[in-house]
């Protein structure tokens, strides 16, 4: 199954989340961005081993910790520093910032920063895809909290009703906000839920960008082929606060200690040879993107704010005249 796998753009993009959100963070330290700010750290490998399984022109939702899918599903580096400092050049012209990015032309419906708001709407973009004859899928990413509100609970329902091409995918990171997964579950895991729905469902390492490709993989093919909704979590660990700025004091610093062991950046470099990336190939890739990264926030840094009277753009959508169109 590794066979088809995009290597190169694989361990990229790897590097390419890590880099961009040690940034955010730094940033952070130094209130240098407006906004609450979310890192990915800890579980790059979810979004480098789905989207690689999906093709660019397939759907996908996002969270409020967003920037990792985003990256992964090559929204430019530039475009959502930009976001993030809240520039007229981000991907939401600086109205959204970290918690709202969002790029139709590539598949990224949008950050969102209500948990479990995800799901409906990849729910709609797969079944639109689905009724007019296209092999586009949805894949919508959520946390382990997301089983918690009842929308989340809906959109599997109705997913299954409708065999629609939507790809769940948890990510379980041990903990929503400051309660850890053990606590807050009543179930061992998310997938044993997915029982009440007759959604196929699995519990698969999150940490291994090759494990997780593996296991997407065929649940993209059989969504591609006609198949219906499947649920995948992934079990990742949250190296961050739930926000930046939280001390993390309720994460045993052992229990953070434990999990780096299996960083995923980690665990894709002593892959590499292994995945035809010898040591100079690797440091080649590496130092390219750390130059993509300050290239991004040095240009998006420069650019300008909104002006206030743009907080009112886009509000309502602004028919021309004898054009408005009720589907
Ligand atoms: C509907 C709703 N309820 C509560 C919140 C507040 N809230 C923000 S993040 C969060 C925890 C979510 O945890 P999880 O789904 O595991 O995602 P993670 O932050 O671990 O990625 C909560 C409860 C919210 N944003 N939306
Ligand atoms: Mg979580």
């Amino acid at each position: 199954m590794l066979d088809d796998a995009p290597v190169e753009w694989m361990y990229r993009t790897l590097f390419r989340i890590r880099f961009f959100e040690d940034r955010v963070q730094e940033l952070a330290r130094t209130n240098a961005v407006p906004g609450y700010l979310h890192t990915y750290l800890g579980s790059e490998a979810i979004a480098v081993g789905v989207m690689a399984a999906l093709r660019q022109d397939d759907w996908i939702t996002s969270t409020y910790r967003s920037h990792g899918h985003a990256i992964a599903k090559n929204v430019s580096l530039y475009s959502i520093a930009a976001e993030i400092h809240g520039r007229t050049t981000g991907t939401c012209q600086g109205r959204g910032g970290s918690m709202h990015i969002s790029d139709f032309d590539k598949g990224m419906l949008g950050a969102l920063g209500i948990v479990a708001a995800g799901p409906p709407l990849a729910l709609g973009a797969a079944l639109q895809e689905r009724r007019s004859g296209s092999d586009r899928i949805a894949a919508s990413f959520f946390g382990d909290g997301a089983p918690h509100n009842g929308v989340f609970h809906e959109a599997a329902g109705l997913a299954k009703q409708w065999e629609a091409p939507v790809l769940l995918v948890c990510e379980n990171n041990g903990y929503a906000e400051a309660t850890a997964t053990d606590w807050h579950l009543n179930t061992d895991t998310v997938a044993d839920m997915m029982s009440a729905y007759a959604i196929p469902a699995e519990t698969v390492d999150g940490m291994d960008m090759f494990t997780v490709y593996a296991a997407a993989k065929p649940a993209v093919n059989r969504m591609r082929a006609g198949g219906g909704p499947e649920l995948i979590e992934f079990l990742s660990y949250r190296f961050s606060g739930q926000y930046e700025g939280d001390n993390q004091a309720y994460q045993p610093p052992e229990e953070i200690a434990e999990a780096k062991k299996r960083d995923p950046v980690l665990l894709a470099r002593e892959r590499a040879a292994q995945m035809g990336l010898n040591a100079e190939a690797l440091a080649k890739i590496e130092a390219e993107v750390h130059q993509e990264v300050d290239d991004a926030f040095a240009a998006a840094e420069k650019d300008p704010w909104p002006e206030p009277e743009d907080a009112l753009k886009d509000v309502y959508v602004d028919y021309p005249e004898g054009q408005i169109r009720y589907a």
